[in-house]
This record gives structure tokens, sequence and C-alpha cells, in this order.
């Protein structure tokens, strides 16, 4: 549990942040979701929208043209790894393919200079803040529950998820690994290792499997970051633990020790250091692709959310509270990729995402105020279409699908562009998740069709060359996360 000297700690490094925000105001910005989300795409084309004058109207600063300077300053936390704008973008724009995966922490401060909306701001002006974007993986946010477990829950919990649905099949191996080792028994590294490997491999199926089960803690052990290979992951749960406390010496004595240790070196620093300080967030969802892959990925994806929205709002989590002393005041949840879907699909894509927010929240027993839900696509791939089939007006996409990309039965060699109908999802979300509970086998949206698609050319349709990344309503989560500090 927390004590004196974490709440000390964060007390300290806030009234660092605020005594450095007095002479330069600044937003912490959180950026996170779970792996593929699509987060470094979406900081790059933000900061990408900023720096080059980007089509901005749904946010009013830019649209009124008070902003007069932008531009990226180094960044205040000197630990923490830079996030490498300059590489993605140059992937994006210049070699038109997608940033590599990343796998832990970075940081970027991006610096505006604007002249304040109000006479009374104008006397002060020109206003500046700057807004450090701190990207992180969703899955070490899901570790949170740890801290309030100790090795025995954890054993318990653990196992019993790995023994439900798909997860019954996946986790077979190490569970024939677990049969073969006795908690009591002598404390023996190979042992250990042999436990940790293969619980470590049911993480990685889970979260490989097609239907995308992805919420599975100790986050480490999927998203290890500087800790590769390192031995605060060389721990595993262990069944059937009996009665009491683990004899000296023992093979659960040690087990039950790394775990405190991962504990206390790897998920209290990450809460302390980074989580505790954010101003801002937004969460990424993809929640086309769980749509795509059925009831179980869906339902996966609702309990992930939970976990994460329940960070973000203490009030229920008496620990949590006591571990943060400032609060984020505004929450996005986006679901990205939006250029997948034809725009009369978007609000069917907002509200199946409205719904399954507050279906995470209300399980969680939290309300949804200051948590805004929107589809957004970070950086366009497609422009819409229409062709005439059998007399009738279909509403396609047409882009450039990824070298080896297949659609009926046809492979797309990554030059080609291509129309495609992209199908709808239910108008009515409340259809959509009955069929969900109702655990069919059915495909939830049939007429859904996936092709993944090249980043797009930088010259427009007519001819003219744009000057920053197109997107969809990139602008309007930049209003609500930081517009209101622009006024
Ligand atoms: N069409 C389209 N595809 C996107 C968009 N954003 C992300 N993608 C796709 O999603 C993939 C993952 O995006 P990333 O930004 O790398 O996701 P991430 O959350 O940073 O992923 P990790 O670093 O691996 O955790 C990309 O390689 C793209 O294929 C978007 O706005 N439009
Ligand atoms: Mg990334």
């Amino acid at each position: 549990m927390t004590n004196l000297a974490d709440d000390a700690l964060i007390a300290l490094d806030n009234l660092g942040d605020r005594a450095a925000s007095l002479v330069n105001p600044t937003i912490r910005l959180g950026v996170t979701g779970l792996s593929r989300a699509g987060k470094t795409v979406f900081i790059s084309s933000l900061v990408h929208n900023l720096l080059n004058g980007g089509r901005l109207p749904l946010f009013e600063p830019m649209r009124s043209g008070r902003i007069s300077r932008v531009r990226l300053e180094p960044q205040p936390d000197d630990a923490v790894p830079r996030f490498q704008y300059e590489d993605h973008v140059r992937a994006l724009v210049g070699e038109r393919v997608w940033p590599d995966s990343t796998r832990a922490i970075s940081q970027l401060r991006i610096t505006l200079d604007y002249e304040s909306a109000s006479g009374w701001g104008r006397l002060w002006s020109p206003g500046r803040l700057s807004v450090d974007v701190i990207d992180y993986p969703g899955e070490w946010l899901l570790d949170l529950p740890l801290l309030a477990q100790d090795f025995r829950t954890f054993s318990e919990t653990t196992i019993a998820l790995a023994q439900t649905g798909i997860r019954r099949v996946l986790s077979a191996e190490w569970f024939s690994a677990m049969a073969l080792s006795d908690a009591r028994a002598p404390a023996d590294e190979a042992d250990a290792r042999r436990l940790a490997q293969a619980f470590t491999a049911y993480l990685k199926a889970c979260k490989s499997d097609e239907r995308s089960l992805s919420t599975l803690p100790p986050g480490r052990f999927l998203m290890p970051g500087d800790l590769e290979g390192s031995p605060a992951l060389t721990f595993a749960p262990l069944p059937k633990l009996p009665e009491g406390r683990a004899p000296k010496g023992s093979l659960w004595a040690m087990m039950e020790r790394r775990y405190e240790a991962y504990k206390a070196h790897v998920v209290k620093p990450f809460f302390r250091e980074h989580f505790a300080r954010l101003d801002r967030q937004i969460v990424l969802i993809d929640a086309l692709q769980a749509v795509n892959r059925g009831a179980e990925a869906v339902q996966d994806l609702e309990r992930a959310l939970g976990d994460v929205m329940a960070c973000f709002r203490p009030g229920a989590n008496g620990f949590l509270s006591s571990f943060l002393t400032r609060r984020i005041d505004r929450v996005v949840v986006a679901a990205t990729k939006a250029d997948h879907l034809h725009h009369e699909s978007h609000p069917h894509l907002e509200a199946l995402t409205r719904r399954l927010v507050d279906r995470a929240i209300n399980r969680i027993g939290l309300s949804g105020a200051g948590v805004e839900v929107m589809a957004l696509a970070s950086v366009r791939a497609t422009r819409e279409a229409t062709v005439k089939q059998d007399g009738t007006t279909l509403p396609v996409i047409v882009g450039t699908p990824i070298a080896g990309e297949c659609i009926d039965g046809e492979t797309f060699d990554g030059k080609r562009k291509t129309a495609i109908f992209p199908g709808d999802l239910p108008e009515n979300p409340d259809s959509f998740f009955q069929a969900i509970e109702s655990n069919s086998e059915e495909p939830l949206a049939p007429t859904l069709n996936f092709v993944r698609f090249r980043p797009p050319e930088m010259e427009a349709p007519g001819g003219e060359l744009r000057l920053a990344i197109p997107h969809i309503r990139l602008d309007r989560a930049m209003q609500y996360l930081i517009g209101d500090r622009l006024a």
C-alpha cells in the first residue's frame, strides 16, 4: 500500500511542476491505448498539424488566427526518452509507411505563443503554453490493481481468469508447467525461469490471439520497456498455495519476493513519476478491429477500458485517490482509424464507442463526467467516392492498400489505388451489445470490409500540395484537450 514517502514524493513533484508552470504555463498531456491503437501516429499528426498550420477548423485558437508561433522545445524530463517525431514524420510523409511500433514511454514538448481572446488577457500577452505530450503503453496502467493485491491474491485471480473462455486453451502448456513444480520445494532459479517463461508465453498467446485478449497484467511481461530480460520479470503465479506463510528459502518465497519487487520498483515508480503528474489524457482504442474480431474481443476491450478508466477517476479507488494529489480533469476516449469507414458511418462508430465507454464506466461504478467520446482518424489514408452498381449508388473509400493486403481473393501490390465498399456498423448500439451478450459465434458486423491502407500522398486529388497531414476530427480532440488553456 502507499506510504508516507510516496505521498510526500508525489507532492514534491507536483510542487515542482506547479512552480515551473507559473513561469512557463504547461499542460502535461498523456496519450495512451493498448498496443497498435494508434498512439504514435496520433502524436505525430497532432504535432505536424500544429507546426505546419494544418486544417484545424474545430480548434478555435487556430481558426481565429490567435496562434502566432509554434515550435518544438527541449523536454523538461531528461530521464525520459524523446518522442522521435522527425523519424516518424519522415516515415509517414516521406516514405508513406507507418512508423515502427514503440514499446516504452517517451515525451515531446511543443510550445505555442498565442494572443488571448479576452481584452483582459491581452493586457498580459503574448501568452505562451507548453504542451508536454507523454506517450506510454496502456498495458502499464493495467498493472495498477496489482498494488492492492498480495502474491496469493494475484496468483488466485490470474489462474482463475486463465480457466475461462478461449484462455483455457491458451494456458494449457503453462498449466502443465505448473503441475511439475512444488511451491514449498527449495527455490531454484531454473524452475523459476521455466515457470516465468511458460507464463509469459501464455500472456503473449492471449495477446496475439485472433480474439485479441489483451487485458492481462503484469504489463511489463508484454511491454518490458527498458526491463527486457531483467530478473525483475522472472516470476509467475503459483497454484493452490497452502494456508500460512511461505516457508523460508522456498520457491514460493522467491516468487513472492520478486512479485513484491516488481510492484515496488516497476509499478509504483511509473505511477509516481509519470502518471500522477498528468493534467489531461486521451485514450485511443481500435474499436473497429475489436468489432471485426468478434464478441470476445469487444468484451475484452470493454474490460480493459474499465480498468484504464478506473485510473483516471480515482474517486472509487481508495488506494489511488490517496496516491494522486493532482486530478486529471479531462479525458478523451477516441476510436481511431475512422478513415476506414465512409463518413456516413462515423456517427455509428461514435455511438458504439460511447456505449462501450458507458458500459465500462458503469461496471466500475463511476460516472462519465468529464469524459468526451469521439471517432477520429489521426491520419486520413482514404478519400470518399461513390460507385454505381446495378442501378444503385454505393459509398466507397479510395486508398492504396498496403502490399500483401488481400480482399475477395485479390492481393494488392502497395502501389495501386483501389475503391472499397467499407460496409457499415449497426445504427443502434443496443442490438450490437445484445448480440455480444448472447455470445453467438456470428460475426458482429458481417458487412465490414477491412484492408490496411498506406499513409496518403501529400498531393491532394486536385493537384495542390498539402502542407500538413490530412486527418478526421483531430482538431476536435485538440480543442477539448488544450483549447481552453489558450483562451
Ligand atoms: N488508416 C489509418 N491507420 C492508422 C491510423 N492510426 C494508426 N493506424 C494504423 O495502426 C497502426 C498502429 O499505429 P501506431 O500509432 O503505431 O500505434 P501505437 O499505439 O503507437 O502502437 P505501439 O507503439 O505498437 O503500441 C499503424 O501502423 C497504422 O497501420 C489512422 O489514423 N488511419
Ligand atoms: Mg507507438
